[in-house]
């Protein structure tokens, strides 16, 4: 049981969004159960329980309709919690959902006079991220998508959708902030279908952006999970494709609506899974928590509710060590043939590559009789994760 630390350190880079543990508990049948909790406080609180960063919506920060006066105060607020805390900004974003203009879309809404005042709000929330340090801007399309889907031509949708976030990039070029993007898909909720409702939906579209390289993803757990795809296999293909901007932990039951529950609550093999591919990709970018404390929880119940979250991360990441450094693993691993994976099966093509590979012998016999050994991998797995004395 070597190096287990459950006590979170703002060298894990862990954050949380202003909208998450301060969640008022407002949903789709019942009024607010909390009161809220004001940005600078949420600062304090996070660099109480030993978070790196956090994270907002433009309307988070700055209330919408707030005078010039008041905005000044909270930002003047909001910052003295930073320096008093080492807390960082580590992502900004715009809340393009929110407001009824944006009942139709935002970006793909069919009125052209929505899509120019999404644009110029994204904007607006470009420059108050760059002025507090944020690195990454995220794209959460909630409202892109449609209900009847007769009202928009997807082709049409899409292009309204890359021309906007072509039009960000331009602007954060031109303005020379050192700031990325990264696209959050979610399939539904609060449409009936999203736009980019899929990992593999937003990496396909970003290769069809003027600047790819500013753009990339921000996954999120409860997001793939809803409709039953696997995130493990989701975050493998954005590492692979040198994608993973962000990531929005979290956890869910598969086939529900976007539940937010706090990371590890539900799905302790896939987050296992998940976590050992984060530590070992070389991915260096934020731990940012997307969750929301359950609606009954009151008080100081809500940083407990952050705390857990952190804690099992750390949890997971040191368990997959052990899994990884067991001697029994090892020897799993190598039955299942983990490392042939990882060498070329015939390299780049050539004339005579593809001549010596056709004049091989080959015995599908004697291939098909190989054991893979994966119910004794699975099992150790199962075991790490119980605790279970070794075998
Ligand atoms: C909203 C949504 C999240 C997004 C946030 C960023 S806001 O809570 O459910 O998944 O990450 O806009
Ligand atoms: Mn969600
Ligand atoms: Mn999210």
């Amino acid at each position: 049981m070597a190096d287990r630390r459950l006590d979170p350190v703002p060298a894990d880079n862990f954050a949380f969004g202003l909208w998450t543990i301060g969640n008022v508990g407002r949903d789709a049948f019942g009024d607010p159960t909390r009161p809220p909790v004001a940005p600078a406080e949420f600062v304090r609180g996070l660099g109480r329980v030993g978070a790196a960063g956090v994270s907002f919506h433009d309307d988070d920060l700055i209330p919408p309709g707030s005078s010039a006066a008041e905005a000044e105060r909270v930002l003047a607020e909001f910052r003295s919690a930073l320096d008093a805390t080492g807390v960082r900004v580590t992502m900004a974003t715009t809340n393009l959902f929110t407001h009824p203009c944006f009942k139709d879309g935002a970006f793909t809404s069919n009125d052209r006079g929505v899509r120019r005042h999404a644009l110029a709000k994204a904007m607006r929330g470009i420059d108050l991220g760059a002025s507090l340090g944020a690195p990454v801007y995220v794209l959460w399309g909630g409202r892109e998508g449609v209900e009847c889907g007769a009202a928009k031509r997807p082709q049409d949708a899409l292009a309204r959708y890359a021309e906007a976030v072509n039009f960000l990039c331009g602007y954060v070029r031109d303005r020379g902030y050192p700031m990325r993007f990264a696209i959050e898909p979610k399939p539904n909720e609060p449409r009936g279908d999203t736009f980019l409702p899929t990992i593999g939906h937003a990496l396909a579209f970003i290769t069809t952006l003027d600047q790819p390289d500013m753009v990339g993803v921000n996954p999120e757990v409860a997001h793939e999970t809803m409709v039953g795809l696997s995130f493990h296999q989701g975050i493998g293909q954005a590492l692979w494709q040198g994608k993973l901007f962000h990531i929005d932990l979290n956890d869910q039951k598969i086939g529900r609506y976007d539940q937010d529950f706090r990371f590890g609550s539900e799905g302790i093999k896939e987050n296992f899974l998940l976590v050992r591919l984060l530590e070992t990709s070389g991915y260096t970018g934020t731990k940012h928590f997307d969750s929301r404390p359950y609606r009954n929880e009151w008080g100081d119940g809500i940083w407990e509710f952050a705390r857990g979250s952190m804690r099992t991360y750390l949890a997971l990441a040191a368990a997959a060590r052990e899994f990884d450094a067991d001697p029994a693993v090892v020897a799993a691993l190598a039955a299942a043939g983990a490392g042939e994976l990882a060498e070329e099966s015939v390299g780049a093509y050539t004339p005579t590559a593809a001549a010596a590979l056709l004049a091989e012998p080959a015995d599908p016999e004697q291939l098909a009789a190989r054991s893979y050994v994966n119910e004794r991998l699975d099992q150790l797995l199962i075991d790490h994760l119980l605790g279970l004395p070794r075998a």
